[in-house]
């Protein structure tokens, strides 16, 4: 089979929450408190899976961590009957479902030795994301275990904040072929951290062994994160010949396009000015944070959440580039609220990685039998509602490891 894009989701775990917890992540910080809904929120996850599928594009998963993160607490000297409410909070996030943070994969095509190359984010900017990698790496190392095909990292020291994928951008004639990667990375976000070091991505970029020259480490713009694009992923995103971003999303717009269109003159860059959008409309309705895909009809699609829709700067921008024929020629709307309340858009559930489906271990492959298979176990499993709480509560605290370990045993994945 050939190389080609197969996207990974996060399924959303058992202990989907509210604690508030991601300062800067406007949406996290606004529904701090609310009571969550974790079965429907794995539900609308693997639905948007399934609208892949349908679509023609090659889908696959990661499962939720282990919660409470029982080591991570008895690393800091307490278990999760008598951790404080914040630590425990901490340790009870679902946070691994964005899974736009696992990792950086740089694909074969790009790197020197033709593997594809995976290098685990650290996540240390927040605690209830730092320890997360650990749990990552295992997944990454059983799906991605080819080493023919594949080399998967261990996370860059912690010195340097990596956040992955949520920062990375590739441009390419096709996904099979040489690209363009692109590094964004934060200096200053105003109030608010700049979680990408770009100390980071350049040890990424050597890791990788990728040509210097075909390699470009951007800085994301201090506005963008001050109005919460904690990610870059949040004002930009990029497939195949598009590069589609705010006008407001880079430091310095004009020496990044310059730069990229000398290295990749095919770019078809689809710029949103801030006179019809503005960042504020952006960041809320996630325009942004789309899967931007070609499924195999060949038409540019974007994945855009309900509340792109809601949003009427952002559904008036979107219908008129489709009437003008833009580079974007389908939208299709999922229904990602409970992951959208917590600032995970439809891109932050989902890490690309470009290889031969065959070489993928296929217990992390989805086709809508094994979706229907895994919707089974959340509907009987995942608890209806956390509110957060009641998060130190011993009955919720059995049941998300007893939910976790029906799903495992389901995939055969019970080793995780
Ligand atoms: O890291 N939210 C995540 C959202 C990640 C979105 N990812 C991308 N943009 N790629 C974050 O801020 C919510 C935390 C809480 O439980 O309060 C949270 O971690």
């Amino acid at each position: 089979m050939p190389l080609t894009e197969i996207n990974f989701d996060g399924i959303v775990g058992p202990s989907h929450n509210y604690a508030g917890l991601s300062f800067g992540n406007l949406a996290a910080m606004r529904n701090a408190g609310q009571v969550s809904h974790p079965r429907a929120a794995a539900l609308q996850g693997l639905e948007k899976m399934r609208a892949n599928v349908r679509l023609g594009l090659a889908q696959g998963f990661i499962v939720p961590q282990a919660r409470p993160a029982r080591e991570w607490l008895a690393a800091l000297g307490t278990t999760p009957e008598e951790a404080d409410p914040v630590l425990r909070a901490n340790a009870m996030s679902a946070s691994s479902m964005w899974a736009a943070n696992a990792a950086t994969v740089s694909p074969a095509p790009d790197t020197a030795d033709g593997r594809t190359h995976l290098t685990v984010a650290n996540l240390r900017t927040m605690p209830h994301r730092s320890h997360e990698w650990q749990g990552t790496l295992q997944q990454l190392k059983l799906a991605f275990a080819d080493e023919r095909h594949f080399a998967v990292h261990g996370p860059v020291p912690p010195a340097f904040g990596d956040e992955g994928a949520a920062n990375f951008m590739r441009l390419t004639t096709r996904h099979d072929q040489p690209g363009v990667e692109v590094f964004v990375y934060g200096v200053s976000g105003g109030p608010y951290p700049a979680r990408q070091h770009v100390e980071a991505f350049r040890a990424i970029a050597r890791r990788h062994r990728l040509n210097p020259e075909r390699t470009l480490f951007v800085q994301q713009s201090e506005e963008a994160i001050a109005a919460g694009a904690f990610h870059n992923d949040v004002v930009a995103v990029a497939n195949e010949r598009v590069l589609f971003a705010h006008e407001q999303a880079f430091a310095d717009k004009g020496g990044f396009l310059g730069r990229l269109e000398q290295l990749f003159p095919e770019l078809d860059y689809v710029e949103v000015p801030a006179s019809e959008v503005s960042l504020e409309d952006a960041i809320r309705s996630y325009l942004f944070n789309a899967q931007l895909v070609t499924p195999p009809d060949g038409r540019t699609t974007l994945i855009v959440p309900e509340e792109a829709r809601e949003t009427p700067s952002v559904w008036s921008w979107l219908q008129r580039h489709l009437a003008e024929n833009g580079a974007i020629r389908r939208v299709e709307v999922v229904d990602v609220r409970q992951s959208m309340a917590n600032g995970g858009g439809p891109a932050c559930l989902r890490l690309r990685v470009v290889a031969d489906p065959g070489t993928v271990d296929p217990r992390f492959m989805a086709d809508e039998a094994k979706l229907d298979n895994i919707a089974a176990v959340v509907a009987r499993s995942w608890p209806e509602q956390i509110d957060p709480a009641d998060l130190g509560s011993p009955v919720l605290i059995q049941d998300v490891e007893r939910a976790r370990a029906a799903l495992l045993e389901e995939l055969d994945l019970s080793s995780l």
